[in-house]
């Protein structure tokens, strides 16, 4: 029977973490998969969760299940980080959080939700946006319509954005990055976010905002703008959060669904259903990573070390952005790159064509994935001169 299926091939930003360490380019810069790198190029544990970790292996008793929902006190330091802490939509009991195996397990999480609860309506997905959203809807069986996020000259096509939210039909559903949009990099101001609630209420939309990097644009709070504004705005909305990039533990996949009702009677009827969704897909979700995050939120001390080293981390990123387009004064192309200083997030859409980046992969050993996405991690004092030389050498011809 297998003799019928076919090899597809694997997925595109992970695959390009096996060809860059086949690579013996001494000079080799990964640009590619999502991950944070100090500027040694490594992805170190925090320390905050190493701390954590160590007083876990002490105090830890028990390997038991935790509960469909996971750990209620993971839902107790998650919801204040994600709506804050004195959020209206907290103090109403109108939100109720399910860890998650990371974002992507609470995003086929509501993926699944929709298709069960809300049969016949569509998803709006922006284009580009992170692939592996196309795959988790269409893997739950719901049907994805696009509007557009970036324009010819590769800038935040927000006018084209708002016409198409305009034109959904009342009810369905629309994916909107919090913040550090994967993969342009391009975010929304505050005014923009206004003006998208604006047309999440008057076409009665729900939104479902996908948070995998609150804390690596501007900072926890300020990240938060358009989830906290929306929340506290409409009645139902969906919120996926991943810890897997701000507490840096992406391998212990620790993430959480969070749905909105418009009181409380209804949020209950809303969660026990993404027990079921839960259930069905994996039981329990894996408790290790929700532990160290309850941990570190629980505990003064650690938080506060957590805070210091995720403002390190962003910062570096900034910084990194404004020292790129430096290193491309040389060659006469700050102008056209400095927009790569106001984006946000680790990544960065380059405007490099998919030619241009094949070339800086085989004639430099400079791996990003073809849409020319960057990640703005990857660069370094180091090999920005390098990086921006061989830039320079492929968009010159
Ligand atoms: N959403 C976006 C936009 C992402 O870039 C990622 C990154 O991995 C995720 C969700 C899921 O994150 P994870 O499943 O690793 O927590
Ligand atoms: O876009 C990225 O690079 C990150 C990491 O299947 C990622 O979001 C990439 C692909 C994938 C899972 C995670």
């Amino acid at each position: 029977m297998f003799e019928q299926i076919a090899r597809v091939p694997g997925d595109a930003i992970l695959g390009l973490i096996e060809a860059f360490n086949k690579d013996t380019n001494p000079q080799k810069v990964d640009l590619g998969v999502g991950v944070y790198r100090d500027a040694n190029g490594n992805t170190p544990v925090m320390r905050a969760v190493k701390q954590a970790e160590d007083r876990l292996v002490e105090s830890e008793v028990t390997k038991t299940y935790i509960g469909s929902h996971g750990d209620p006190r993971f839902g107790k330091v998650v919801l204040p980080m994600v709506l804050g802490a004195e959020s209206p939509v907290l103090a109403a009991n109108r939100a109720s959080a399910t860890q998650a195996p990371g974002g992507t397990g609470a995003l086929r999480l509501a993926a699944d939700f929709i298709a069960s609860n809300l049969k016949g309506r569509d998803i709006w997905l922006s284009t580009p946006t992170w692939p592996n959203h196309l795959g988790i809807f269409d893997a739950a069986g719901v049907t994805r319509h696009s509007y557009p996020y970036v324009d010819e000259n590769n800038r935040l096509d927000f006018d084209g954005m708002l016409a198409t939210l305009k034109t959904i039909p009342e009810g369905d559903v629309v994916l909107l990055h919090a913040c550090c949009h994967n993969p342009t990099g391009f975010d929304l101001s505050r005014e923009q976010w206004d003006q998208v609630l604006e047309v999440v209420q008057s076409r009665k939309l729900l939104p479902l905002i996908d948070f995998a990097y609150q804390g690596f644009g501007d900072g926890l709070e300020e990240d938060a703008y358009g989830v906290r504004l929306l929340a506290e705005n409409v009645d139902e909305a969906i919120i996926t959060s991943s810890c897997s990039k701000n507490f840096g533990i992406y391998c212990e996949r620790t993430g959480c669904l969070i749905l909105i009702a418009k009181d409380e009677e209804s949020m209950l009827d809303v969660r026990s259903q993404a027990a079921i969704t839960a259930r069905e897909n994996y039981s329990n979700p894996p408790a290790h990573g929700g532990a160290v995050v309850i941990d570190i939120l629980e505990d003064d001390t650690l938080r506060a070390e957590w805070k210091s080293e995720l403002t390190e981390m962003r910062e570096r990123i900034n910084g990194l952005r404004r020292e790129f387009v430096e290193a491309l004064k040389p060659y006469g192309l700050d102008e056209q790159f400095a927009f790569i200083a106001e984006q946000r997030g680790m990544f960065s859409y380059t405007g490099l064509t998919p030619e241009q980046v094949d070339r800086l992969r085989d004639e430099f050993g400079i791996y990003m994935v073809r849409s020319g996405r960057a990640n703005v991690a990857g660069f370094s004092s180091e090999n920005l001169p390098y990086v921006a030389k061989a830039i320079a050498t492929v968009v010159k011809g």
